[in-house]
């Protein structure tokens, strides 16, 4: 199996019913700047590099943004902050990412989410975290050859990232390392002592609530993925 059989599958789950209604609702009502488009509405794969040493983990897709182009962060604010970002970082062959079809490149990266439907209010409940965890799960060890960096986007992909990590052997320190901006754990492999360090990285959401308020800033994402690339190598 790989990555684009693990993302055919993904692409078909109708698990969590309150999910796939929202998914088609928001489709169905639009928004007015998108009213003459044909919304995705299905589970939103990651996207980027097969081979990524950096591992982005977001929340999940928004409603009229992933859920609209059917790629991760692509067509809202949220995106917008992120991919200029990785563009200024050199992750990126440009800083905008418009549509699944538009030719974005990430180079070492792959941008994913620990659950694939929009969620109402962007707040994925504990039982739909549960059901979506195994995609997140079969995407990191698709990418372990390659990964060494998984950098979380908010507690939500930091929870995800650490529990899934701590399920695949990596050893993590009880009690659970605590989400922050700039927070940071390198994890060793319990049973493969051979395998090289995997470093965790947290950094606040790229969400409008945090990039219009000026908790997170560009100079203060800029920073965080500087320390990923040195950490991955890059
Ligand atoms: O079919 P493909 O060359 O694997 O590309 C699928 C998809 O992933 C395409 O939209 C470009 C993107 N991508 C990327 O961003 N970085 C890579 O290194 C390879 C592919
Ligand atoms: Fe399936 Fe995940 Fe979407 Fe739930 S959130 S329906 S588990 S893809």
């Amino acid at each position: 199996a790989d990555l684009a059989s693990l993302d055919a599958h993904l692409v078909r789950c109708r698990a969590c019913p309150r999910l796939v209604a929202w998914r088609e609702q928001t489709a169905t009502e639009r928004r007015a700047a998108f009213r003459d488009q044909t919304y995705w509405a299905r589970p939103v794969p990651g996207f980027g590099d097969d081979a990524a040493r950096i591992a982005v983990v977001g929340l999940a897709p928004a409603a009229h943004g992933a859920n609209r182009t059917g790629r991760m962060f692509t067509g809202d604010r949220s995106g917008d902050f992120l991919f200029a970002a990785l563009h200024r970082a050199g992750l990126a062959d440009r800083p905008t990412s418009v549509s699944a079809h538009d030719g974005l490149t990430l180079r070492g990266v792959r941008v994913t989410a620990p659950v694939r439907c929009a969620p109402p209010a962007n707040k994925p409940t504990p039982d739909e975290r549960r059901r979506c965890g195994p995609y997140l799960a079969r995407e990191l060890e698709l990418l372990a050859p390659t990964v060494r960096v998984v950098l979380a986007l908010g507690a939500v992909g930091w929870d995800a990232a650490l529990r899934t990590l701590g399920e695949q052997g990596w050893a993590v320190p009880r009690p659970r390392p605590r989400f922050g901006h700039g927070a940071r754990v390198a994890l060793r492999h319990g049973s493969d002592p051979e395998r090289p360090d995997l470093q965790m990285v947290g950094a606040f959401h790229v969400s409008q609530q945090n990039t219009f308020t000026g908790r997170l800033t560009p100079a203060m994402i800029d920073a965080v993925l500087e320390d990923a690339k040195q950490l991955a190598g890059i």
